[in-house]
């Protein structure tokens, strides 16, 4: 159980395709927890008055959440936002996303420095860790309605890459050598 993930292709074909190689080579949640991405499943028809969704922010310190409905519709500056968001950048804190309603992709570097896609769609939320290199694209369906977390005041300033010299990056890929024989929570806390 959890989300899909593969590997991409390395065609320029439209960011909203799959890409998936042929054969397709998934990643496994394990693989994925790995890199410090978690992943859990909510009932997103009840997010207004969800008690799980309560405890994890209760427990996590998740303080801020506001929702961002992703469509040409209803987003001021589409088009530049869509382009922003698939632009390869990191962040100074994690990334947590709840998917309210729609789908769409997160695209994550794997320690060789490959894209992984990961198809999340209504229920799920995902917690990519600050440091990480990623991107985010609407897939075909062309709409996605998620709610972002954060612990206190938000701060969504991306940092696009280049970045390897920001601490949080080293730290993030000191992580990565040190994960193997460290063991992990869900929403990326470490236990010593
Ligand atoms: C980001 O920083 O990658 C985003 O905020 C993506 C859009 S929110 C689903
Ligand atoms: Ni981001």
């Amino acid at each position: 159980m959890g989300i899909e993930a593969w590997y991409m292709d390395s065609s320029d074909e439209d960011q909203r395709k799959p890409h998936k190689l042929v054969p397709n080579q998934p990643v496994s949640m394990d693989q994925l927890g790995e890199l410090g991405v978690f992943y859990s499943k909510l009932n997103a028809d009840v997010y207004e008055t969800d008690p799980e969704l309560e405890q994890i922010r209760k427990d996590q310190g998740y303080s801020h959440m506001d929702i961002i409905t992703i469509h040409k519709d209803t987003l001021p500056n589409y088009e530049e936002k869509l382009k922003m968001f698939f632009e390869e950048h990191l962040h100074l804190d994690n990334e947590i996303r709840y998917i309210l309603d729609g789908q769409a992709y997160f695209d994550i570097r794997d320690k060789g420095d490959r894209w992984i896609r990961i198809a999340i769609s209504k229920g799920d939320l995902i917690t990519l860790p600050a440091g990480i290199y990623h991107r985010f694209t609407l897939d075909e369906t062309n709409y996605t309605k998620a709610m972002r977390l954060f612990v206190g005041e938000p701060v969504w300033k991306a940092y696009n890459r280049p970045a390897d010299d920001f601490e949080v990056r080293e730290k993030y890929v000191a992580s990565l050598t040190a994960a193997h024989n460290t063991k992990w929570t869900p929403y990326n806390q470490r236990v010593e």
